[in-house]
């Protein structure tokens, strides 16, 4: 295999850039340009040992770090070497480019992580769980991504698949032997449902995983001068949209992203809902309503003490589940029975707010594995149905389909940690990294 290289931090000005090298020429494509005066040859380089030299392609002199890594003990279980050189688009630019000169291979996106997988240093699904955490930008979704990445979950799926297993080979000798192992089979049929069970609530935990990773979408609707461009604004902690107490101030949705108890919440403050002649606004209208009806949450916001518009929320209603009632200006209009209660201006009520956000998408309580990846959602899917088709012809008393079935399952399910997964799925999988990983 060719021995790759590529900058792995972003470019940019920075302290640091490290640029990286893996494969078999790895140190001595290295050692044509890096020098100190403990490093002539390559016998003198320690691995895992940062030291101090200079870096010259003839022309262009730096002072940087070099680290060497030696298979099978590097990230790619190839020899590795990386390069921390001070942080320059062009310094590291240059540093590339003379070990392209040298016979390195421009790395891929995601080659290094590809080759790791490769190697059998990780599975596919946590080197997914290396893309999350590079990507996160919560604490939950921080969480869920070292899960990954750290193999709790692929240890969750590794399980289900030992007991899938188990109850394979008993359906299989039981074939040969029905009478003698009776026993076994019904123990079998206990094992089957656990898995079952086990991979329903896996499944039923995706749309809270889907919230976490994408972050939590809440569109902020209602009549014009109501306050939802405070209130967005009184959210982020600075102005953000244009008040005024002018009606149809706000023509357009206005997006920005918050972090709230460690999940992120996508804020969208749109035009106000009105009877208007103004072509703009009106285009403006059909964005808000399109912004609720692609919203996780809608918060109809009303001006507090004065009767919602029960046809306008009927109407936002019919195509929005979750949609809050948010009596604003509480400050002047004192609170009202029906709805939570908030003033933009003073800020009092709106961590209430958000606790209900999170509580009707019910991402209070959250269940201890998260699914947040659609591809394991969809192996997950797929064994499960072919499970659940093996537990019917189980009862059906068909042993050849139960058998057809639980391999199917094993199957799907051994498509989340690489097993079983095909040269596309691995692609797709690494395409979605960036290059340097
Ligand atoms: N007293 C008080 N005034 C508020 C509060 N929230 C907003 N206002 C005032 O209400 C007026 C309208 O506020 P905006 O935030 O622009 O209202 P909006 O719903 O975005 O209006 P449009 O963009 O026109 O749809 C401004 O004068 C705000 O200062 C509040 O909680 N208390
Ligand atoms: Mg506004």
């Amino acid at each position: 295999m060719d021995t790759i290289t590529a900058i792995s931090t972003p470019l940019g000005a920075g302290a640091i850039g490290i640029v990286r090298l893996s494969g078999e020429q790895a140190l001595s494509i290295a050692l044509r340009f890096f020098g100190s005066s403990k490093i002539k040859s390559k016998e003198d380089v320690v691995p895992n040992h940062l030291g101090l030299g200079t870096f010259s392609d003839g022309s262009v002199r730096e002072k940087c770090m070099m680290v060497y890594f030696r298979a099978p003990k590097s990230y790619t279980g190839e020899d590795m070497v990386e390069f921390h050189i001070h942080g320059g688009t062009y310094l590291a630019g240059r540093v590339l480019e003379s070990l392209l000169g040298a016979g390195a291979v421009l790395a891929a996106p995601g080659e290094f992580t590809r080759r790791a997988f490769l190697a059998g240093k990780l599975s596919l699904d946590e080197a997914e769980g290396v893309r999350a955490m590079i990507s996160a930008e919560s604490e939950a979704e921080l969480r869920e991504a070292y899960s990954l990445m750290s193999g709790r979950f692929d240890q969750k799926i590794d399980r289900l698949l030992t007991l899938l297993t188990e109850v394979l080979s008993t359906m299989e000798a039981s074939l040969d032997y029905p009478e003698e192992m009776a026993d076994e089979v019904d123990d079998s049929l206990q094992k089957a449902l656990l898995v079952q069970k086990e991979m329903t609530e896996l499944l039923s935990s995706y749309r809270a995983g889907k919230l976490i990773k994408g972050g939590v979408t809440v569109a902020i609707v209602g009549k014009t001068n109501v306050g939802k461009s405070s209130l967005l604004n009184r959210l982020l902690g600075y102005s953000r949209a244009i008040v005024s107490d002018v009606h149809g101030t706000t023509r357009d949705v206005v997006g920005e992203s918050i972090v709230y108890k460690g999940i992120k919440i996508n804020l969208q403050d749109t035009a106000g809902l009105r009877q208007t002649g103004d072509e703009v606004e009106n285009i403006g209208i059909e964005r808000s309503l399109d912004a609720a009806k692609g919203a996780d949450v809608v918060l109809y916001v009303a001006e507090a003490g004065q009767t919602p518009d029960e046809d306008e929320l009927a109407n936002i209603r019919a195509f929005s589940k979750k949609v809050l009632l948010v009596n604003n200006k509480i400050d002047v209009f004192g609170v009202t029975q029906e709805g939570i209660n908030i003033s933009a201006k003073t800020g009092e009520g709106v961590d209430v707010l958000l606790d209900e956000v999170l509580r009707v998408t019910a991402l209070d309580h959250r269940a201890q594995e998260t699914l947040t990846e659609e591809r394991h959602a969809d192996c997950i899917r797929r064994a499960l149905r072919s499970l659940e088709e093996g537990i019917s012809a189980f009862k059906a008393v068909n042993a050849e389909c139960v058998l057809v079935d639980l391999r199917e399952s094993i199957d799907a399910l051994s498509e989340i940690g690489g097993g079983s997964a095909t040269d596309r799925i691995v692609d797709d999988v690494f395409s979605r990294f960036c290059v340097g990983k």
